[in-house]
Parts: structure tokens; C-alpha cells; sequence
């Protein structure tokens, strides 16, 4: 675990000094947009066309966010479109790595270079900042076109649908300003909340992170009482965010993290919900167990120095979830 100062690799922890013992989740600094024909969306940034096989996704496959642009890969019909790479599940000294000894990490099958910061220095050799995934690669100028999931997702909605002819939609004008309420409170709470109380190094911190983080899981399952999906009966990018954190709540989050007032199989919606997306078409092939529990267990020194995996319940993910 480190980040690059001036394109050098430097191992250092967060620091939560400064903070008061807070998480404090650095902004990315790559958020070009792929639009249908190239034009510069309007959220800034250069714009890149539309095209199969000139982008390249970098994930891993326990990572929250890289996860969530997996997902829409596969909910839109991208697969043939952008190939993707795959690091090892342990995040240690050197950062992400191409290291192939574990079942699904494939290694950089682009360049074959073996740490992920390699593909950030060919892109921007000085470059200062966290060697994060996922990103989105453009092949053809060799540039990071953004390290940013929630773009990601948002260009993956739409921009290749005139490639692709899927025209599904997970962001529709109809619900944009809920979607936004939403992720809002979602992202901080819950998204980047287990974070903030897994890392936290006072109590404070993570009594005040752990707490919001409950009265937020206890919001969503009133709204999954009452309607199928987070705005009602449309699927959404705002339940496909969530899903990404309520998928690894159990196994890794509530002990891991210490988010552990409830298991997620203690909110009858909520867990139902998780069960249903889970069994969306495609969806399953997305989520790897194996490498979330690897990862976080493995690469959190701080949090777990020896690196002991819990037994670990099992959970019945294709039983039936009876909603809709
Ligand atoms: N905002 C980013 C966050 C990505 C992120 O933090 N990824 C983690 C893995 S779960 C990472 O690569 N961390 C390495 C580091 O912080 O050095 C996104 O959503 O794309």
C-alpha cells in the first residue's frame, strides 16, 4: 500500500493524524469522459469517442468501486467491447499487482507489466497520487481516461448504445434528482461509511462513522419496505452503488471493519434485495468472493497484521428473494 510522489513509489499508510484519526478518501484525478462521438460531456474534461476494443478496464475483483464498473459492463452488453485486467486480490508493499498465483487475477494482458502504478507512470511518468482501480484506459493514446467509478458507470450507461443497441437505462432523466439524494448519502454513509470505520484510528472517529453508518442501513430497508428499488419500481445505478458495499457487508465489513451492530442478513429487505440483484442476469459471474475475503484481510496491516481470514458463515445467495 503507497501512492506515487513525482512518479516515484513511496509505502505509506493513510494518514489520519491531520484528521483527528478520520478516513479522509482522496478525490481522483482522472475524469475525462467517453461520449458517444467525442465530444466533451458536460461534466468537463477532454472527450473520447465511442469504439469497440479501444478501451481497457483495470480492476480488481475485491474492490467496491472497480466492482461497480464491472457490473455495468455486463448490464450493458460491453463485454465484447472493453476487455478487462485483473490484479491480484492482495494489495501489499508495492500497491496492486500483476501477480497471476490466484484464480482469476489475469495478469496485465495489455503490456505485461507487473505492478498497476506502471500502467499510471506510461500515462503520466511524473505523476503524484494513489495507484487506484479501476481504470479506464484508452489504448490508443495511452491515456487514463478516468479513475473514477461513478463516471464510469455513467459513461458506460449510455455511450456505446449506439455500438451496442442495448439502450437500457440506469439513469433516467425521470429520477436523476432522487438518484443524486440517493448516492449522496449513500456514498458517505455506507459506500465510503465502512471505510471510514475500518480505518478510523480514534473512537471517535468510529463511533461517529459506525453510527451513521446504521441509521442509513436502517433508512434503505424502510424504503425497501415500501418499493422494489431505491426510487421505486425502476432498477437503478443508485441500487447497483449500493449493492457493490451489501455484498461484501457480511463477509468482510462486519468484522473486518467492525461494522458489526447487525449482519446484513439480519434486514429482511435489505438482504432480500442484495439476494435479488445478485441473481440479475450476468451478475453472479461479477462478484468473487474469493478475492474480496483475500483482499481485505491481507492487505490492511494496520487492521489485521496477521493476516487471519474468519471462518466465515455461508450464505444462501440463490435462495429465492421474493420480491416483485
Ligand atoms: N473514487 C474511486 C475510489 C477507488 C478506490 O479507492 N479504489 C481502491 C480499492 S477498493 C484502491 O485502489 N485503493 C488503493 C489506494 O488507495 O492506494 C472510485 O470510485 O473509482
Amino acid at each position: 500500500m503507497g501512492k506515487l510522489i513525482d512518479g516515484v513509489w513511496r509505502d505509506v499508510w493513510y494518514d489520519t493524524d491531520k484528521t483527528g484519526g478520520e478516513f479522509q478518501r482522496s478525490a481522483q484525478d482522472f475524469r475525462d469522459w467517453i461520449t458517444p462521438d467525442g465530444t466533451p460531456s458536460s461534466n468537463g474534461g477532454k472527450g473520447y469517442p465511442a469504439e469497440a476494443n479501444r478501451y481497457h478496464l483495470y480492476v480488481s475483483y475485491a474492490c467496491p468501486w472497480a466492482n461497480r464498473a464491472l457490473f455495468f459492463r455486463k448490464l450493458k452488453g460491453l463485454e465484447d467491447l472493453i476487455d478487462v485486467s485483473v490484479v491480484h486480490p492482495e494489495m501489499l508493499s508495492e500497491g496492486w499487482e500483476f501477480r497471476t498465483d490466484f484464480p482469476g487475477a489475469t495478469g496485465d494482458t495489455v503490456y505485461g507489466v507487473p505492478f498497476l502504478r506502471d500502467i499510471y507512470l506510461r500515462a503520466e511518468p511524473k505523476m503524484t497520487g494513489r495507484v487506484t482501480v479501476p481504470i479506464l484506459w484508452d489504448l490508443k493514446t495511452e491515456a487514463v481516461v478516468s479513475n473514477e467509478s461513478a463516471d464510469i458507470i455513467r459513461m458506460f450507461n449510455s455511450a456505446f448504445d449506439g455500438i451496442t443497441g442495448n439502450t437500457d437505462d440506469y439513469y433516467p432523466d425521470a429520477h436523476r434528482t432522487r438518484i443524486y439524494e440517493i448516492n449522496a448519502r449513500v456514498y458517505d454513509t455506507v459506500n465510503n461509511g465502512v471505510y471510514k470505520a475500518g480505518f478510523a484510528t480514534s473512537q471517535d472517529a468510529y463511533d461517529k462513522a459506525v453510527l451513521a453508518l446504521f441509521d442509513s442501513l436502517d433508512w434503505l430497508e424502510g424504503i425497501l419496505a415500501e418499493n422494489r428499488y431505491l426510487v421505486g419500481d425502476t432498477c437503478t445505478e443508485a441500487d447497483w452503488r449500493l449493492f457493490s458495499t451489501l455484498v461484501r457487508f457480511d463477509l468482510v465489513y462486519h468484522t473486518h471493519f467492525k461494522c458489526n451492530r447487525n449482519y446484513l442478513r439480519d434486514y429482511p429487505n435489505l438482504w432480500a434485495y442484495t439476494r435479488e440483484l445478485y441473481q440479475w442476469p450476468g451478475i453472479a459471474d461479477e462478484v468473487h468472493f474469493d478475492h474480496f475475503v483475500r483482499h481485505y484481510h491481507y492487505s490492511h496491516d494496520m487492521v489485521n497484521p496477521n493476516r487471519i481470514i474468519p471462518i466465515n458463515p455461508v450464505l444462501d445467495w440463490m435462495a429465492p428473494h421474493g420480491r416483485g
